[in-house]
């Protein structure tokens, strides 16, 4: 089971879009263990973008995600972090795919609506971030029985 981390940035909670996002990762059988709203100073952004630094648009990314309140979430579930990346789309809203949530919401340039964790390592590293070591929620589903099911054996 991973977890993975999802930030709906400035743009989606300003156009009221926190619902819409939230539903699609439910609707798909991920397991909400963490939520939270709040305003992003400069150090936490500094710290979530770091790989970006000195790169030229990393002034611009900065300015977007303390502009506004942006919603953090924390999801769980069977290969959480590629699942939740396809569902996202590509990083321009503009080449990303019908279906996905940049694809399906967004339109033009940087308002990109969301971001995902990348890689299991950067996972961990922005959980920790953005809720701390012990803020994630463990609680069993019931319905998990008919959504989980057991990798089937290959070959
Ligand atoms: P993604 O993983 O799709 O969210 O995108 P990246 O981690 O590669 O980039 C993070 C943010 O930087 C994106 F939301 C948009 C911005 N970005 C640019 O503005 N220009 C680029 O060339 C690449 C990324």
């Amino acid at each position: 089971m991973e977890r993975t981390l999802v930030l709906v940035k400035p743009d989606g909670v300003q156009r009221g879009l926190v619902g819409e996002i939230l539903a699609r990762f439910e609707r798909k059988g991920l397991k909400l263990v963490g939520l939270r709203l709040l305003e992003v100073d400069l150090d936490l952004a500094e710290r979530h973008y770091a790989v970006h630094a000195g790169k030229h648009f990393y002034d611009g990314l900065i300015g977007f995600i303390t502009s506004g309140p942006v919603a953090a979430v924390a999801l769980e579930g069977p290969d959480a972090i590629a699942t939740v990346r396809r569902m996202v789309g590509r990083t321009m809203p503009n080449e990303a795919e019908p279906g996905t949530i940049r694809g399906d919401l967004g339109i033009s340039g940087l308002r990109n609506l969301i971001h995902a964790s990348d890689a299991p390592e950067t996972a961990v590293t922005e959980l920790d971030l953005w809720f701390g070591a012990d803020a994630l929620v463990d609680y069993e589903r019931a319905i998990d029985a008919w959504v989980v099911a057991e990798e089937p054996e290959r070959g």
